[in-house]
């Protein structure tokens, strides 16, 4: 009879009985469909690598390449992200993060801390789009004063706070939320220097975050961690859906 044995290092093939089949099973690594950039996927790639989990990454570059999936019935909503994962070709960001969340015990203890962990993660998904949005968008400088005057009133406090006395931000241990507020918050330092100046406890946080080895590893040049996005990024994603109108 056939034994089914998940691969292990702690597993040599002395274990086996004489005569027993063994079957191993290889999961496929996780494929993520996006372009060459940050975009929506930048925080699927974060919690993914915070995870130790390793992926492949398909960049669309031309319209050929997106019409082909919508051919293929491969994106549910005509929408990238998508990202193949457990013989699933999953889209919609948060559903994408929380699935991995959940399975990587990034998502809380209990049904309580996962809705506080979807809290704080939709608030930062909710400053990063204004910011991830900005390349496509004329009259730039306006919108910035008003992301910059938001982050610092309305989010950075929030997390200030709840950081005061918390290592984590939810249910004292790492989730979701701690990761998306990592990214955030490098985020926010690219576009405002020093915007953290006065959010004392989200700096301490952010500091204890980069000494975790898969940060800091993904932090490293030659990571899969991508850059800001430039022109190539932007006219790229334009000519890719046909986008002809700015935001
Ligand atoms: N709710 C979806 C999600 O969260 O995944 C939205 C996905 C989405 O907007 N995808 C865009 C898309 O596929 C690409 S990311 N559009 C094609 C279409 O026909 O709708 C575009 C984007 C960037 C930066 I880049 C900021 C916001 C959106």
């Amino acid at each position: 009879m056939g034994r089914e044995v998940a691969p292990s290092s702690h597993f040599t093939l002395s274990t086996l009985k004489r005569g027993t089949t063994l079957h191993i099973i290889m999961a496929d690594r996780v494929k993520l469909h996006y372009f060459n950039g940050r975009g929506r996927m930048e925080s699927i790639r974060w919690l993914l690598a915070v995870a130790e989990v390793e992926f492949d990454e398909f960049h669309m570059t031309t319209r050929d390449q997106y019409l082909k999936m919508l051919e293929d019935d491969d994106l549910l909503f005509q929408q990238v992200p998508m990202v193949e994962i457990d013989g699933m070709k999953l889209v919609q960001t948060k559903a994408i993060l929380n699935y991995i969340a959940e399975k990587y015990n990034l998502h809380g203890k209990d049904v309580k801390d996962r809705v506080k962990i979807n809290m704080y993660a939709d608030g930062l998904m909710d400053l990063m789009e204004m910011i991830m949005i900005l390349p496509f968008t004329k009259d730039v400088k306006p919108k910035l004063d008003n992301i910059e005057q938001k982050a610092k009133a309305r989010y950075l406090p929030v997390y200030e706070k709840q950081l005061k006395d918390h290592v984590y931000l939810v249910g004292g241990q790492l989730s979701l939320a701690d990761v998306l507020l990592m990214e955030c918050t490098l985020m926010l330092e690219e576009k405002f220097t020093g915007i953290l100046g006065d959010f004392r406890n989200v700096k301490a946080f952010q500091g204890r975050m980069k000494s975790r080895p898969a940060i800091a590893r993904f932090l490293q040049p030659g990571s899969k961690r991508k850059p800001q996005p430039d022109e190539i990024y932007v006219k790229t994603i334009r000519e890719i859906f046909d986008l002809k109108i700015l935001l």
